[in-house]
């Protein structure tokens, strides 16, 4: 298939075959030199016995400028082997053979941030996931492990740090006659595939510490980042050193090398990588001050850091034997990071922030164009996988897993799958494998999780029948692009049954609160011996990814609300109440302020209990999004949603008046503190703040401004100026200049001021946004302001990139070309934001579909690929 001139390649899951030759080790030697890098790589070969080819073998090499091709030493002539199309091709290859490549590349011209770069004027790498091929010729495969040594050479004044993976073993300065160059050689005694290779030259600054591991080695902690950023590193630092504890308490796993750094890099296409030894990171995620950093981004870097700190095992030693399997070291990884985050901060908080994030995110991913399968079958490019549903999903499934076990026996299956497959290359079903090795259970019909894409609905029925109470489950899984036919699945439903006080019934004879009930049919009844009149407490802890349909009386839901035990449930009971009266809005709009007077008792409730845990009543009280909203309503018309939203705010904010305005005033601190009590009362402030706006009180600009000119952090300081900014309120444009005059020279403190006009509510905003896209300090060639600028644009802010005149989505359409040029990879995870077109009303989704047309002609593989998606369902 031709999409645009750019010729599609499909990779299939079946078409899986050995490599025909194996890599022992690889020597790299990294020539740094303004304009060109020289790579020369010697790769120890040896015929793969698992493989049946023959002795021709093909290395992946992007863009390499190749001087010299060398077997064992002999300079190969040139009918012994080609290279095109990304490919080299060598023929005749003995048993066992060094083959050695000199090539020149370009890194000061790779805007792609995939390979060798720079950034700031150092330079990094990122290789996952086919990134290595733009470095040297490579099987460049992750079931290809092979140890390294690389030597790095530069100017020693302007790149005094050189870095690489494992632990310095030489260093020296090149002779030439004083050319002021340096070299270190370093060498990491773990085979590894190659996307976990890393580099790093530059003049960076250092936070050092050591962790003491449980059998008593020292290690070695480094983080690096620019001069100036040094101040923002110690949470960093504190996240690393709480996280290698709890992976030796929680999993048993022990750190393996004397050093583990990590280094802070302003060009980044992602959050961070988890190099071996060498993490690359963003700075977003791993720098954190008090004073530049909102509460929002300090958890996010102690999750961060978190991740890819306990990758070193789930991932690093034990890898994926093709990017198919990319959930077993991702979704496992996430499942770990939460449960640190819950172990780190309220437990009952996390929970609910990951479920948000998964129903709000995932869910219109797996029910939409981009829908695949957790092990997908087949990709074309394999930089679009890294998605919610591999990530998010996947942690969904191993979080299953932990639950089917219980703590202990998953405990034991973990041991016995890094053991297992400690230095190897498995599959998803390696790690199932271990599962059912240990408990016994036979997990077959649980696969299909890893294997069916969509969400699954739970429909729950129920009656009050002989003396019984009657629960009837039918699932299903709608057809979702490629793959009509849906099999039940596992589906694990923690419940509990609430008397009219809210008190959970004695389920059995042991007087059990809670029960789990494993539905693995399409429809399934169990009875329980319980009062009449019970309320059912569904899917406690979200102990499953699916929607549930169960259709709550508003009673109900106010008795979950107040009552529940569990956290899950009661926010589900939230914006279930919340969603409900929204969809009778957008239908019917008008009436508003009835709706918002039947919410209050319930909401007064909340609120009165919310010093009891005030980050968990801020999430109580926040409403859905417009886009959550949205999604509910087909065909969706993000006009009618954005003003449906609106008013049940404003409503919100006048009839909960008093309550706001004492929650704004009487939660203000006096003095800063970090810890997660502060933080909620934070959340809660801004919160109150924001409807105290949405409901027009005369005091909350005076509230606002006077929290922007003093803030004690920078979460009081961006709240503030979000809600003089979303509410137009008087000061807004003062506070942001003021804000820009203030942080001109902290780009992450900057992302966010551009990232809090680019949401502002309201068609207007397009003009807005395309004004801010010719602001000296926008840059197409940094991916956190294009993110903060034209993505939150376009996922946060549904009335202006859904503008009816069609000028959100002319912006949208020509960021995306200009950004394919420069960045195909940034550019196709932007792309995934017209996702929604489908089901878009038909003159936008015309509109939509037409400027889309026009980009896709012209459009890189990546974005092509995310394009011919969205189009053509
Ligand atoms: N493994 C990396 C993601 C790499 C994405 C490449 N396109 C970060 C992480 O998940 O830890
Ligand atoms: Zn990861």
């Amino acid at each position: 298939m031709e999409i645009g001139h750019a010729a599609v390649a499909i990779t299939r899951l079946q078409d899986y075959c050995p490599p025909a030759y194996l890599v022992d080790s690889v020597a790299l030697d990294v020539d740094i030199r303004d304009g060109v890098t020289t790579v020369t790589s010697s790769l120890s070969l040896r015929r793969n016995p698992a493989s049946a080819d023959a002795t021709v073998m093909t290395f992946n090499g992007e863009g390499l400028l190749l001087r010299t091709l060398a077997l064992d030493d002999v300079v190969l002539d040139s009918d012994r082997y080609h290279y095109e199309n990304g490919l080299l091709t060598v023929e005749g290859l003995p048993e066992a053979c060094t083959l050695t490549s000199v090539v020149d590349i370009e890194p000061e011209k790779n805007t792609a941030l995939e390979g060798l770069y720079q950034s700031n004027g150092m330079y990094c790498t990122q290789c996952e996931a086919e990134g290595f091929r733009h470095i040297t010729f490579f099987p460049d495969r992750p079931d290809v492990l092979a140890r390294f040594t690389t030597t790095v050479r530069a100017d020693k004044a302007r790149y005094p740090l050189l870095l690489s993976n494992g632990n310095p073993v030489a260093w020296g300065e090149e002779e030439e006659g004083g050319s002021g160059r340096h070299w270190v050689t370093w060498e990491d005694p773990f085979p590894k595939p190659c996307y976990l290779f890393a580099l790093v030259a530059g003049d960076l600054a250092c936070l050092e510490d050591t962790f003491m591991t449980v059998s008593g080695r020292k290690v070695a902690l480094r983080l690096y980042a620019e001069h100036r950023d040094l101040d923002k590193l110690d949470h960093a630092m504190a996240s690393l050193k709480n996280a290698m504890r709890w992976d030796e308490q929680v999993y048993g796993r022990e750190y393996d090398l004397d050093i583990y750094m990590i280094v802070a890099v302003s060009h980044f296409n992602m959050g961070a990588m988890e190099n071996k030894g060498l993490n690359i990171f963003n700075t977003s995620c791993v720098l954190a001050h008090p004073s530049t950093t909102t509460d929002a981004g300090f958890q996010r870097v102690e999750s961060v850091v978190a991740h890819e700190y306990f990758h070193n095992w789930s991932g690093n030693r034990v890898t994926c034997r093709d990017w198919f399997q990319l959930s077993l070291k991702e979704g496992f990884t996430v499942f770990r990071d939460q449960q640190f985050s819950a172990d780190m901060n309220s437990a009952a908080v996390q929970r609910v922030e990951n479920v948000d994030f998964l129903v709000n995110h995932q869910f219109p991913e797996d029910q939409g164009p981009m829908a695949h399968a957790v092990r997908p079958e087949e990709y074309q490019k394999i930089d679009n996988f890294y998605t919610l549903t591999i990530y998010e999903k996947g942690a969904e499934i191993v979080r299953m897993q932990y639950h089917l076990l219980g703590a202990e026996n998953f405990r034991k299956a973990t041991d016995h799958y890094f053991e297992a497959n400690d230095g190897k290359a498995v599959t998803c079903d390696d790690f199932v494998a271990s599962m059912e090795a240990v408990s016994g259970r036979d997990l077959g019909q649980f696969k299909r999780w890893y294997s069916q894409a969509g969400t699954p609905v739970l429909t729950v029925t129920d009656e009050y029948r002989e003396g019984q109470y009657h629960l009837t489950f039918r699932q299903h899984t709608p057809a979702t692009p490629g793959q009509e036919d849906k099999q039940p699945l596992v589906i694990p439903i923690r419940l509990a049954l609430l008397d009219d006080q809210g008190a959970p019934c004695a389920l059995d004879a042991n007087g059990q609160g809670e029960q789990v009930i494993i539905v693995d049919q399409a429809q399934e009844t169990v009875s329980f011996a319980v009062p009449e009149g019970v309320t059912p407490s569904l899917l406690r802890g979200f102990s499953a990814p699916v929607v549930l349909d169960y259709d709550y009386t508003q009673a109900q839901l106010a008795r979950l609300l107040a009552y529940d035990s569990d956290g899950y449930c009661r926010w589900n009971a939230a914006q279930r109440l919340y969603f409900a009266a929204l969809d009778r809005l957008v239908v019917e709009p008008g009436e508003a302020d009835a709706e918002a007077a039947a919410l209050v008792p319930v909401l007064e409730q909340v609120i009165a209990r919310s010093d009891e845990d005030p980050a968990q009543a801020a999430l109580l009280l926040t409403l859905p999004s417009e886009v959550a909203l949205g999604d509910r309503h087909t065909p969706l018309n993000p006009a009618s949603i954005h003003l449906a939203h609106r008013a049940m705010k404003r409503a919100l904010g006048k009839a909960l008046q008093s309550h706001w305005l004492s929650l704004a005033e009487n939660l203000l601190a006096t003095e800063l503190s970090m810890d997660g009590r502060a933080m909620g009362r934070r959340q809660l402030r801004n919160l109150a703040l924001d409807f105290l706006a949405a409901g027009e009180h005369d005091e909350a600009a005076g509230l606002a401004v006077e929290l922007f000119e003093l803030p004690l952090c920078m979460s009081e300081e961006l709240g503030a100026l979000k809600v003089l900014v979303h509410h137009d309120l008087p000061g807004a444009d003062q506070a942001l200049a003021q804000f820009a005059e203030r942080w001109q020279d902290e780009a992450l403190v900057m992302d966010q001021w551009f990232a809090v006009q680019a949401t502002v509510p309201g068609e207007q905003t397009v003009d807005r946004v395309n004004g801010l896209l010719e602001h000296p300090a926008f840059d197409w060639k940094t991916p956190n302001r294009v993110r903060a600028l034209v993505g939150t644009f376009t996922n946060g802010n549904p009335s202006a990139f859904h503008a009816e005149s069609g000028a959100g989505y002319r912006l949208f359409a020509q960021a995306l070309s200009r950004l394919d040029a420069i960045n195909p990879q940034v550019a196709a995870r932007l792309a995934n934001g017209a996702a929604r077109l489908p089901r878009l009303e038909p003159q936008r989704r015309e509109r939509l579909a037409e400027v889309l047309a026009d980009v896709q002609k012209n459009s890189s593989g990546n974005v092509a690929e995310v394009l011919g998606r969205i189009l053509s369902s």
